[in-house]
């Protein structure tokens, strides 16, 4: 008999699961070395801020007889503004106009590491196709438990994620773009922590409409009441699991109800060549069977891509990231 090769990518009951729901979950896709240097590179970014932040006077002290989960919690819980915490911890730069030339993000080897993982490309290539691109529309989403969030946050990277399709949260001219998301699971992601959930089969419909930024939800979503909830369901994972999702399947996320921290990346991968969706920000060639030499191997060429965004983006006259919506501001479903 021949010995079987370790499967690569999806099966095919995976894909067929994929097409027909839009979304699929599949559990043992990151390897627990590569979770564990992902925590030992948040520890040390929060080893150097935290002290930094006593400096400053935004923090009494820096926490840090305490593990990091709790002492994420207990700086998070402490600081007025969290952003002086979780933009470090971001794989993004921040969607602002006129660009803050003290923004910064986590471009780190770990995480470089997690977007060219083998496993998550072998997934990405049974979607997409051999010549694989990372698309830069991708967060490192952190959230306290809602308990600890004072202050009136309503933003999806800290707390609950409003409906939408990723289609609709990026430009139109990504509209043709056949683009996978790949959310991983840091910590286990469960109903009570916050895990996301979707409605399955809304992939097969048209974009949904989306109400702008700038209304009640805060962020580009689309409102509830164009939601069929009843159908929903819930995409729990555990740590190290992936979710996968078509860009046109509406999903969101619930609040943290835990004690302990809801830790997530999701990345995104699409042909090269394609168009990202938000062609500011820097992606690059992750994988490409017919020019090995054109894919980006090291963090440090990662880093340098956003360090050169962030220096253009700081100096480039204000610009809207996203103007898909904005016609739709007066209807009474955003009011
Ligand atoms: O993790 C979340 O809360 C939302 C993630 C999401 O919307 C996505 O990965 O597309
Ligand atoms: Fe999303």
């Amino acid at each position: 008999m021949r010995p079987t090769r370790p499967m690569r990518g999806l099966s095919q009951a995976q894909k067929d699961h994929f097409n027909e729901f839009g979304y699929l979950v599949i559990e043992d896709v990151v390897d627990e070395e590569t979770l564990q240097s992902i925590e030992r590179e948040y520890e040390g970014i929060v080893d150097k801020l935290a002290p930094a932040l006593v400096d400053e006077g935004k923090l009494s002290q820096s926490y840090s007889e305490l593990p990091f989960k709790e002492r994420y919690i207990a700086i998070m819980d402490e600081l007025d503004e969290m952003y002086d915490l979780y933009q470090h911890l971001d794989i993004s730069l921040p969607l602002l106009s006129p660009l803050p030339p003290t923004s910064t993000m986590n471009s780190g080897p770990a995480v470089f590491s997690l977007l060219r993982h083998p496993a998550i490309l072998d997934i990405a290539e049974s979607i997409v196709g051999s010549e694989i691109f990372c698309n830069p529309v991708q967060h490192a989403r952190i959230k306290p438990p809602a308990k600890a969030m004072t202050g009136g946050y309503s933003d999806s990277n800290l707390t609950k994620t409003p409906w939408h399709q990723d289609q609709g949260v990026i430009n139109d001219e990504a509209d043709e773009t056949t683009m996978l998301t790949v959310w991983v699971a840091i910590t286990d992601a469960t109903v009570e922590n916050g895990c996301m959930i979707c409605i399955p089969g809304s992939h097969t419909g048209e974009l949904t409409m989306h109400c702008p930024a700038h209304t009640k939800t805060n962020e580009i979503a689309i409102p509830n009441s164009l939601i069929a909830e009843e159908n929903a369901v819930p995409m729990p994972v555990k740590r190290g699991g992936v979710v996968l999702l078509h860009q046109l399947t509406e999903h969101s996320a619930l609040e943290n109800h835990s004690d302990s921290i809801r830790w997530s990346f999701d990345l995104r991968y699409h042909a090269v060549g394609a168009a990202t969706g938000r062609s500011v920000f820097p992606g690059f060639i992750a994988r490409s069977e017919a020019d090995p030499d054109s894919e980006l191997k090291t963090a440090e060429a990662w880093g340098q891509l956003w360090q050169e965004t962030k220096d253009r983006l700081v100096a480039k006259p204000e610009f809207i990231f996203n103007t898909r919506w904005d016609g739709v501001a007066a209807d009474q479903l955003c009011a």
